[in-house]
């Protein structure tokens, strides 16, 4: 399956905040996540730049694109663009990853 991997940042001092936030994930992102075709997804923070790192399996990348448009994504991003870094749309300003390495 498909695996993409992005960055984004989030603002010093949030840590715990962002945790909180996902911890409860709102149960129509869940299932906007796992309708997209998305399974399998991670965050990790590293710690020393305030960098996130999303790991994500999906069945067909293309369905990411309509994402965006999507009003439960559209009141997310609302709602954390106060602790992340984030595009003038409320997106989180996000850095595609191109894989080097897999170890199936
Ligand atoms: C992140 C960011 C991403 C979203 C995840 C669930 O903080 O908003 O766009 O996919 O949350």
């Amino acid at each position: 399956m498909p695996r993409v991997a992005i960055k984004m940042n989030l603002f010093r001092g949030q840590e715990a905040e962002y945790k909180k936030r996902h911890d409860a994930l709102w149960p129509e992102l869940k299932e906007l996540l796992h309708t997209t075709g998305i399974s399998e997804y991670s965050i990790f923070l590293d710690e020393t730049t305030n960098s996130l790192f999303g790991v994500l399996n999906v069945t067909d990348p293309a369905a990411l694109d309509n994402l965006p448009a999507h009003p439960v994504m559209q009141k997310w991003w609302a709602y954390m663009k106060d602790i992340m870094e984030s595009n003038s749309d409320n997106s989180p300003v996000t850095i595609p990853l191109k894989e080097v390495f897999y170890l199936p």
